[in-house]
C-alpha cells in the first residue's frame, strides 16, 4: 500500500485543483451549502478535513460501501402528522430531490411511505411465502427461492404517493415533491405468476396484501396485473431495502403509490372491487372508471434551483429537474425562466422510460432580476401538465383535491434566494 500512496496523493491534489477551478462562476458549490430546510450545513471539523484516507481497518470498508462523510443529503419526515394509532409514528419520509443527479434515487434515499406510521416488519426471507389464491385453477404458495427461478424483468419505475402535493406552506422540494422516487426494480411479472395459477373467468380484480398488523391491502384490476405489475425482490441491483418492502413487494407502474403493496404475502383473485383500508378515499368503486383514478398525471419539477436554495449571483446555471407520467414515457419537457411568458424545450437525459422519472436540464443565464422558474411535462399520449389554476378549475374550488400534478413555480428573488412561488 505504501507504494500506492504517492500516486493517490497526486491524484487527490489534481482533483482539488479541478474542483477549485469549477467553483468559479458555477452555482453548484454555493447551492449545496444549504440543506433542503434552508439551514446551513455544519462545516466539516478540522480533523475530518485533514484526514486524507478512510479507516481501512473498519471491516465495513471491505464489506459494504459507505458514502463520503462530506456528503450529507438526507431524507426528511414530511406530511407532519403522526399516525393516529398506538404507534404514533411518522407517515411518510421524503426524498431530498434537490440533491439528486439523474433519474435513479439511491436506495437509501428512496422515500418511505406507510399507511399507519413508519413500522418496518422484520421478515426472514427463508420463512417468507407468497400465496396466490381465490378465483384461480391452482392455488399456489411460493418461497422466495421459487420466485427467483421464474424469468424476471428489470425496469425503471417511479413510485409516487397520491398525497404528494404542493402548497404555499411548503418551503422546500422535499415538502412539496419528496414523496416520489425512482428505482430500477427486478422481479417476476405478476402476469407470469397468475398464468401459472390460471385466472378463472370473472376474476377481474385482485387484492394484494402486505404482512403488517394493519394490512397494506389494495384492490387492483386484473387487467393491470396482466399488463405490467412486477412482483419485485430487488431494487437498484440489490435486495429490496426493508423500508421498501423486503423481501417482496409489488410495483404497480404509474398508479398511486399506495397500491404498490410492500411486504407482500398474498394475492387473492376476486370478482369485484373490494373496499380495503388502503382503498378508502383513494379509489372510485365503479370498476368502469376506477382504474382512471389510479394513474399519476403528467408531472415535473425543477429540482435545482428549488425552494430554500441560494444562488450566489447572476450568471450561468444549469436548471435541473425530473419529469414523469403515470400513463407512459415523457415525450417532452418545457421550461420557462420568465414566469410562463415563454417556454423552451429542456434536454432530456437518456431515453425516457415508461412510468419512470426522466431527468432534464436547461441552460440558463440569470440576469440577476426577480423571476419565476417553471417546468411542464408532455407525455407520450399527449397529456400536458396543468397549471394550479387549471387544476383548481377542474375541482371547482381553489387548491387541489385528489392528486396534485400541477406546475411548481420557484421564485428567484434578486438576492438569489429561491422560494416556493405559489401565492
Ligand atoms: N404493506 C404495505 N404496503 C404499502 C404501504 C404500507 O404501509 N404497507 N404504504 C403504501 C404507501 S402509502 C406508499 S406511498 C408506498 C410507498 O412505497 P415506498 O415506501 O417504497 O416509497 O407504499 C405503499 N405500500
Ligand atoms: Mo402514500
Amino acid at each position: 500500500m505504501g507504494s500506492e500512496q504517492p500516486d493517490r496523493r497526486a491524484f487527490l491534489k489534481k482533483g482539488a485543483a479541478l474542483a477549485g477551478g469549477l467553483t468559479l462562476g458555477a452555482a453548484e458549490p454555493a447551492i449545496l451549502k444549504t440543506s433542503a430546510s434552508g439551514q446551513a450545513v455544519e462545516p466539516q471539523s478540522q480533523e475530518a478535513q485533514s484526514q486524507e484516507f478512510h479507516d481501512y481497518s473498519d471491516p465495513e470498508f471491505v464489506a459494504y460501501g459507505q458514502r463520503s462523510p462530506y456528503v450529507n443529503s438526507v431524507r426528511q419526515a414530511v406530511n407532519g402528522r403522526p399516525s393516529p394509532d398506538e404507534f404514533g409514528l411518522v407517515f411518510h419520509i421524503g426524498t431530498p430531490l434537490q440533491d439528486q443527479m439523474g433519474a435513479i434515487t439511491p436506495s437509501a434515499l428512496h422515500y418511505f411511505g406507510t399507511t399507519r406510521g413508519s413500522i418496518v416488519p422484520h421478515i426472514d426471507p427463508a420463512e417468507h411465502r407468497l400465496m396466490i389464491h381465490g378465483m384461480v385453477d391452482r392455488e399456489l404458495i411460493f418461497t422466495m427461492d421459487e420466485l427467483k427461478r421464474f424469468p424476471s424483468v428489470t425496469r425503471l419505475h417511479f413510485i409516487e404517493c397520491a398525497g404528494n402535493r404542493s402548497s404555499s406552506r411548503h418551503r422546500t422540494i422535499i415538502e412539496s415533491h419528496g414523496m416520489t422516487s425512482c428505482a430500477e426494480w427486478t422481479g417476476v411479472l405478476l402476469s407470469t405468476l397468475l398464468e401459472e395459477a390460471g385466472v378463472q373467468d370473472g376474476g377481474d380484480w385482485i387484492i394484494a396484501e402486505g404482512i403488517e398488523e394493519v394490512k397494506g391491502t389494495s384492490s387492483l384490476p386484473t387487467a393491470k396485473a396482466m399488463e405490467d405489475i412486477i412482483v419485485a425482490y430487488a431494487m437498484n441491483g440489490e435486495p429490496l431495502r426493508p423500508q421498501q418492502g423486503f423481501p417482496l413487494r409489488i410495483v404497480v407502474p404509474g398508479f398511486e403509490g399506495i397500491l404498490s403493496v410492500k411486504w407482500l404475502r398474498r394475492i387473492k383473485v376476486v370478482d369485484q372491487f373490494y373496499m380495503t383500508y388502503n382503498d378508502y378515499g383513494h379509489l372510485r368503486q365503479d370498476p368502469a372508471d376506477a382504474a382512471l383514478s389510479y394513474r399519476i398525471g403528467p408531472k415535473s419539477v425543477i429540482t435545482s434551483p428549488s425552494g430554500g436554495q441560494q444562488l450566489p449571483g447572476s450568471g450561468f446555471y444549469e436548471v435541473r429537474g425530473l419529469a414523469w407520467s403515470g400513463s407512459g414515457a415523457v415525450s417532452r419537457v418545457e421550461v420557462s425562466t420568465d414566469g410562463g411568458d415563454s417556454w423552451f424545450d429542456a434536454d432530456l437525459r437518456g431515453t425516457p422510460q415508461r412510468m419512470a422519472h426522466t431527468a432534464f436540464s436547461f441552460n440558463w443565464t440569470w440576469d440577476g432580476s426577480e423571476t419565476v422558474l417553471l417546468s411542464r411535462t408532455i407525455d407520450e399520449i399527449g397529456q400536458i401538465q396543468p397549471t394550479r389554476e387549471e387544476v383548481a378549475e377542474y375541482w371547482g374550488r381553489p387548491g387541489v383535491r385528489g392528486q396534485d400534478n400541477s406546475i411548481q413555480p420557484w421564485r428567484i428573488e434578486s438576492d438569489g434566494s429561491v422560494h416556493n412561488g405559489i401565492a
